[in-house]
């Protein structure tokens, strides 16, 4: 007990050490991402949806135009998708579930799929992807030459939270705007802002703590570092929404999309050590790599890193989580390079909406 007393008060002070300590900002880890000439296959769905632009500006939706779609994709085909909210960001702004799926208002015993987009707000093409993704799909449930459509909203409960960092979308950042109060949250002031969401899940977040060696270039206890864990996990309004979420609905596959790297990579992310299934996630993965020709590898080759929400989602709820980097920038400017990787995970998705069938 007294020995435990100890312990506990030890790693106090740390914390209280490190928070008065100013910290140089962490690496760019644009550099360890690997890029791979584009190229494409559409094999077996054949896909002629064109994104709707005018000029390059037009190319990615704000955050209220892509409310205002959501909205009105729900309200006109209202049987096959709905749109609710999950929680609220700093800013004030809603983040959207969408459900797409026969019987859109009832809990099924069909197997449920996630895909989520922006976790990154700078990575503008992760989002957009889903986007067309839904709107393909509920536009096409009644055109007899796509039945692979009809078959995977009647057989599955797809959902989407496709901008999950708005925030940070909005002003084109990384991490969310979440006033900082110091590395563990003890400064009265606000001493910078935004968490990068994509380390604040809860699967191993103290490891840092153990390993700093190994993690303290991809991850940062330094609140004004972009790769900014939080001071504790799960602390952001984003993630608890996406946590909340997640284990109270029955899912067995996901892709979280982000950009750029031409990468479809599995858990873990946090050691070397193959997952227990990982024949199941090679074999989903490579098939995902028969449509967009992306490298298929453990995510921990990209870089070791903690708190991502793919080693959460299998450690903790052994959903099969994939973690997709697409194409080679944050968000391409060219109509056409967003328009492939917006057809071409369309099919990845549809991919997995059957296998979900068979898990
Ligand atoms: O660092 C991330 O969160 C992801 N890359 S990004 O450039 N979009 O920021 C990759 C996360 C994958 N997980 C691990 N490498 N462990
Ligand atoms: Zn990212």
């Amino acid at each position: 007990m007294k020995k435990t007393y100890i312990a506990l008060s030890l790693v106090f002070i740390g914390m209280m050490l490190i928070e008065s300590y100013s910290f140089p900002s962490a690496g760019k880890l644009s550099a360890s991402l690997k890029t791979a000439p584009l190229s494409y296959a559409g094999q077996g769905v054949n896909i002629q949806h064109q994104i709707q632009t005018t000029q390059p500006t037009d190319l990615y939706h704000t955050y209220s135009e892509m409310t205002a779609l959501l909205q009105s994709l729900a309200a006109t085909y209202p049987d096959i998708m709905s749109v609710s909210s999950i929680g609220e960001t700093y800013e004030g702004r809603n983040l959207w579930l969408v459900k797409i799926s026969d019987n859109v208002n009832q809990d099924e015993q069909e197997p449920g799929v996630l895909f989520m987009g922006a976790h990154h707000g700078n990575e503008k093409s992760s989002y957009e992807v889903c986007l067309y993704f839904i709107q393909y799909m509920v536009e096409h449930y009644d055109n007899a030459s796509t039945p692979e459509v009809r078959t995977s909203i009647n057989a599955t409960q797809i959902y989407l939270i496709p901008m999950v960092n708005p925030d940070g979308v909005e002003r084109d950042m990384r991490k969310d705007r979440e006033p900082n109060h110091g590395s563990f949250g003890f400064r009265r002031q606000v001493t910078s802002y935004g968490v990068d969401l994509n380390r604040n899940y809860g699967q191993h977040w103290l490891y840092l703590f153990l390993f700093p060696y190994i993690f303290s270039g991809s991850t940062s206890w330094v609140d004004s570092s972009d790769v900014y864990r939080g001071p504790w996990p799960f602390s952001a309004n984003e993630t608890k929404a996406v946590r909340q979420f997640v284990i109270t609905h029955n899912i067995s596959l996901s892709i979280s999309y982000h950009s750029y790297g031409e990468l479809v990579l599995y858990p873990w992310g946090y050691t070397t050590r193959p997952p227990k299934d990982k024949s199941l996630f090679v074999s989903i993965g490579s098939n995902i790599s028969t449509f967009d020709k992306y490298q298929v590898e453990q995510s921990i080759r990209l870089y070791p890193t903690l708190g991502d929400s793919c080693d959460w989602m299998y450690a903790t709820q052994r959903i099969f989580a994939f973690t997709i980097e697409l194409g080679t920038s944050y968000a391409p400017s060219d109509p056409e390079v967003l328009q492939n990787l917006c057809v071409n995970h369309t099919i990845v998705n549809l991919y997995i909406c059957q296998r979900a069938q068979t898990l």
